[in-house]
């Protein structure tokens, strides 16, 4: 009999320690409940994740010093890092434009425009006015600003982007008003009320969406690009990407293609990489071994340069003369716009854990809009002006707001338009 309980407490024991075993494997794995911090996905619902080791700290306490995430001095250091030249097979055609103070202060009009209407959109969104998602462009403005206008409507050049695509729109053409009530849902939306903020669309003006889904969107640059100049037309398509999305496969499709189709002078494609150095929360560093993304370009053939994308002047002393070399090559050309979000991913994101207040304060004092301010002002443009022309961009940003509220929502009936496209079938040749 004694000899029964000796086993079953043996037994017990074997059982009880291989239990601890598989908790503390788990652990190791998954973190625990304890320990695991509640990060808020701004795109989607608070999710557990486990703590990352050797995360930066907004003590700079707890890094790993030789495996740490690099650090926002670092980062600066890239940004001024020599700009890769172009190739000079290029010689014929550049557009050598400089801009005087009266051009510069349309710049600024048109950068204190996106930067007003956005905030009116934010403030939107957390008063539960705007549904769905918003991120917006705050910091960048000076790249969609510099390359949007160089675009050539009349050559029918047009531009293809990802989410963060207010500004495109608005750059290209579209009513604020319209754009305004799109993110309201409205039917009087650019596209009816049916897209949201991510999915803006306006043909006429050349801007080709909007897309959601990070990387989706870049296979129709060069598809676009090689379809029209298969059939003997002259646009150049500017498809903008942020860093995140560079490591996704489409890309590598997609940039291959351009890079071959260009070697016959069929794909006048200008990639826009705009570097702001974080993909939601997580790092360049994070997100890949090899950080100097522009040279990804490379390995597909395709040229490429570095611009100080947070410096309208340095933006727009590229912007032209790309945009017609492209034109004028048919070949694949890209730009790594380097710079920085000074806002957070998007307008549900409050907590940005991923980087410190110092690093934020930091590039907000490269801000483009208070960059080229200053800028005007050092050349004589008076401030009373500069005022005027952020009193009418806020007025024109209410008025959108206005009009955005007092907009009806769509139509029930407009429920199953717009699902396919219509007369747009052409019949197979032969
Ligand atoms: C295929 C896919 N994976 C993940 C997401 C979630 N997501 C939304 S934005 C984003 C980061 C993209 O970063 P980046 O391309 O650098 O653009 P940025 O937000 O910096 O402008 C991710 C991962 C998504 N929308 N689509
Ligand atoms: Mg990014």
């Amino acid at each position: 009999m004694r000899y029964q309980y000796l086993l079953l407490a043996i037994v017990f024991i074997i059982l009880m320690k291989a239990a601890r075993r598989a908790t503390r494997v788990k652990s190791a794995t998954y973190g625990t409940i304890s320990t695991m911090s509640m990060v808020r996905d701004p795109d989607g619902p608070a999710k557990a994740v486990p703590p990352v080791p050797a995360r930066p700290s907004h003590t700079g306490q707890g890094i790993d010093h030789d495996n740490a995430i690099s650090s926002a001095d670092n980062r600066q250091e890239a940004a001024m890092a020599p700009i890769i030249a172009p190739a000079d097979t290029f010689t014929e055609g550049q557009a050598q434009v400089a801009y005087d103070a009266e051009a510069l202060v349309g710049f600024y009009q048109k950068m204190v425009e996106i930067r007003l209407f956005e905030d009116a959109t934010t403030k939107a969104f957390r008063q539960g006015k705007i549904g769905g998602y918003l991120h917006v462009y705050s910091g960048q403005e000076a790249t969609g600003t510099a390359f949007l206008g160089a675009m050539n409507r009349d050559k029918g050049d047009v531009a293809i982007a990802a989410y963060r695509i207010h500004a495109h729109a608005l750059l290209l053409g579209a009513h604020p008003n319209n754009v305004m009530a799109e993110l309201y849902g409205k039917g009087t939306g650019i596209v009816k009320g049916k897209g949201g903020s991510m999915h803006l669309f306006h043909a006429e003006g050349g801007m080709l969406g909007g897309y959601g889904i990070v990387g989706g969107h870049i296979p129709l640059g060069p598809g676009y690009a090689y379809g029209n100049r298969y059939q003997g037309g002259e646009a150049v398509v500017q498809l903008y990407l942020g860093d995140g999305s560079i490591h996704n496969g489409a890309f590598h499709e997609a940039a291959n293609l351009a890079g071959l189709w260009g070697k016959s002078g069929l794909c006048p494609t200008l990639f826009i990489l705009e570097n702001n150095q974080y993909g939601m929360g997580t790092s360049v560093e994070r997100a890949t071994a090899m950080t100097e993304l522009g040279k990804k370009f490379e390995s597909y053939g395709i040229e490429w340069e570095r611009v100080d994308g947070m410096d309208i002047q340095a933006t727009l002393k590229v912007a032209e003369q790309v945009q017609e070399r492209v034109r004028e090559t048919g070949k694949p050309y890209a730009i790594e716009a380097f710079g920085y979000r000074i806002v957070p991913h998007g307008a549900a994101d409050f907590l940005e854990q991923y980087r410190s207040k110092e690093e934020v304060a930091k590039w907000r004092e490269k801000d483009p809009i208070p960059l080229l301010h200053g800028q005007l002002i050092e050349m004589g443009i008076e401030e009373e002006r500069l005022e005027a022309i952020r009193a009418e961009a806020k007025a024109m940003a209410d008025e959108a707001v206005k009009f955005a509220e007092e907009s009806p929502d769509p139509d029930l009936s407009e429920l199953l338009t717009d699902v396919y496209a219509d007369d747009t079938y052409v019949e197979p040749a032969g």
